[in-house]
């Protein structure tokens, strides 16, 4: 756990709230109450609130009892800060004069003295975080990730660390007001989470905060937002060879000069890696790493669940676990990817829905439709001329598209590569992924 007692000892002896008792809250409260702070805390479900009180916070509803008396309202970023509207906790903390802030801002302020690796994105911040640790450890720097990988940063035991490698949402990068890596990322910027910053512009003004300090900045310029922002910065591209470092054809290349070829590396398959890959390789040269060792840690790259994730074949037909495809950009990259689709797809719908999947259309043999989205879902398909069936649940969805595939007799793929959040129905996109690869599972049983 971070030790938070020299930064809590600035302060002026006041409360601390906080607000948004989950991974991230709970883990404020644990790390601040062992610092010696008075906390007060709440979230709408009981269960928090009795898991924050035995760790020695008192429940409050802050939206009613948050004044002066309090010296920061620790903010979970899953609460709204701006959009659709402020929280009412965060009204009554803007009109009490006390400062907002999230858990990263506070790993910051304790003065931690490693080095920082920030990274963002609309998509593939995860994969990149956790290839940018194990290249690093690899290399024998040893490296942690947390944040929005699902770490939450205060958990972080630091003892023999030398780098903390950082996936920031917009969320949490709205929610530090002072924090700046010494290394910056930004890998790609396309619509998602608008109804949270209000729009394009909102989402990227959260984004591009990352930016706003003196260190290394590395910034996949494919997107025309993130290449608005590449003045002064070292530049990555999987499109152009007008960058720093690119790859094309499958070859990385740093400065005009052939690295290695990376296109065979099975955990890292398909052109959006190859930009996951690129802005690794061009953070890990800016720390003096030799190009050998880099691309032979990158080769060894296991891979992390729920992103075009292999579960297996039955017959000629293979199983993807795309769960974390949450919005249409990144299960682009999904159907890109595969032939003879059987397309589950569904959950609560971003901004634009299914926009700019059309070109894909010609590969889906058929779209199984789930959640909230289902309808109009449906509608799109039908414009499309996709062949598709409502079926509400995963469970219903994923065994019509395996009797559908099977029954073909030819080679398919069976995807889950939903373009929507998960939570009308599932908890996170991970349990989502579970309970598709358990039914998968299920399968493969009945077949051997
Ligand atoms: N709450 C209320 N009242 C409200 C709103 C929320 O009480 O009006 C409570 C909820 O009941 C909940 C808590 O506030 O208990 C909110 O928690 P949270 O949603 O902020 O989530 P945490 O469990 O703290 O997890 C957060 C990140 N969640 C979000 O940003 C939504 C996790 O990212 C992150 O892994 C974790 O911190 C550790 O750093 C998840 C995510 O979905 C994976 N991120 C989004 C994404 O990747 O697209 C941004
Ligand atoms: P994030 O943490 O930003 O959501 P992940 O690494 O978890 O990103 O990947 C999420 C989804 O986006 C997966 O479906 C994956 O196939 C796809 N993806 C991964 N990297 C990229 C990228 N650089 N550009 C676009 N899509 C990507």
């Amino acid at each position: 756990m971070i030790d938070l007692t020299p930064y809590v000892q600035t302060l002026k002896n006041k409360k601390i709230a906080v607000f948004g008792l989950g991974l991230s809250g709970l883990s404020v409260v644990k790390a601040l109450v062992s610092a010696g702070a008075k906390i007060v805390a709440w979230d709408d479900g009981t269960e928090q609130q009795r898991k924050a009180q035995s760790l020695g916070a008192e429940i409050q509803n802050l939206s009613d009892t948050l004044d002066n008396s309090f010296d920061l309202l620790v903010l979970s970023p899953g609460v709204p800060l701006t959009h659709p509207k402020p929280h009412e906790v965060v009204l009554r903390a803007q009109h009490a004069g006390v400062e907002i802030l999230g858990d990263i801002e506070l790993l910051h302020r304790s003065n931690h003295g490693l080095k920082t690796i920030g990274i963002t994105g609309t998509n593939g911040k995860s994969t990149t975080t956790a290839l940018m640790e194990h290249v690093l450890n690899k290399c024998d720097i040893n490296a942690l990730a947390a944040g929005n990988i699902g770490v939450p940063v205060l958990d972080l035991d630091l003892t023999n660390a030398d780098v903390l490698v950082l996936e920031l949402s917009s969320y949490q990068l709205d929610l530090c007001p002072t924090f700046h890596p010494d290394i910056a990322m930004l890998l790609n910027i396309t619509p998602d989470h608008l109804d949270r910053h209000g729009d394009m512009e909102g989402y990227t003004k959260a984004k591009a905060r990352i930016l706003d300090s003196d260190g290394v900045k590395i910034v996949g310029i494919d997107t025309p937002p993130t290449k608005a922002l590449s003045v002064d910065t070292i530049t990555v591209s999987v499109e152009g060879k007008e960058a720093d470092v690119f790859v094309i054809d499958g070859v990385l290349y740093n400065k005009g000069e052939r690295v290695a070829d990376v296109s065979n590396i099975q955990t890292l398959r398909g052109e959006h890696n190859y930009q996951n890959i690129a802005c690794v390789y061009a953070t890990a040269k800016s720390l003096e790493l030799k190009d050998d060792a880099i691309i032979a840690a990158v080769r060894t790259y296991g891979g992390l669940p729920h992103r075009q994730y292999y579960c297996g074949s039955i017959g000629a037909v293979n199983y993807i676990n795309d769960s974390k495809a949450t919005n249409a950009e990144s299960a682009a990259k999904a159907l890109s990817s595969y032939d003879d689709i059987y397309w589950i797809i569904g959950g609560l719908a971003k901004d634009g829905g299914l926009n700019g999947l059309e070109k894909f259309m010609s590969k889906v043999e058929r779209a199984y439709l789930i959640g909230k989205a289902a309808d109009d879902f449906k509608i799109w398909c039908d414009e499309q001329g996709v062949e598709n069936i409502i079926c509400k649940t995963l469970d219903v969805a994923t065994k019509s598209a395996h009797e559908d595939a099977q029954q073909s007799g030819q080679k398919g793929t069976v995807l889950l590569a939903p373009a929507c959040a998960s939570w009308d129905q599932f908890k996170s996109f991970e349990k989502r992924g579970d309970a598709f690869m358990e039914i998968v599972d299920g399968f493969k049983g009945r077949a051997s």
